[in-house]
């Protein structure tokens, strides 16, 4: 009975494991390093906003040129996370 129950342990183990496993991951970056505002603005989900997504976000959009500093039309999460360090940097003084 012990035995049996074990392996029945075991057998969930295994389906609940394997069924995690075979979730499609979503295409995220470092786990953290992006708000999940950005998130939920990222319409078309490449990890990018670009400018027709960044106006979701007015203050955003206007600076949109400043922030894009590799200058691709696209904020990736680290340009929004310079811009957040920034505004923190700021905040200080
Ligand atoms: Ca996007
Ligand atoms: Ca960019």
């Amino acid at each position: 009975m012990t035995l049996r129950t074990l392996l029945l342990a075991l057998a969930l183990a295994l389906v609940s494991t394997t069924s995690f496993a075979a979730d499609p991951a979503p295409a995220t970056p470092a786990p953290g390093t992006l708000p999940e505002r950005m998130k939920s603005a990222d319409a078309n989900g490449d990890g990018l906003l670009d400018k027709e997504e960044a106006k979701a976000f007015p203050r955003l959009a206007k600076r949109f040129d400043q922030i894009d500093t590799d200058k691709d039309g696209k904020l990736s999460p680290a340009e929004l996370e310079a811009v957040r360090e920034r505004v923190a940097e700021r905040r200080k003084h």
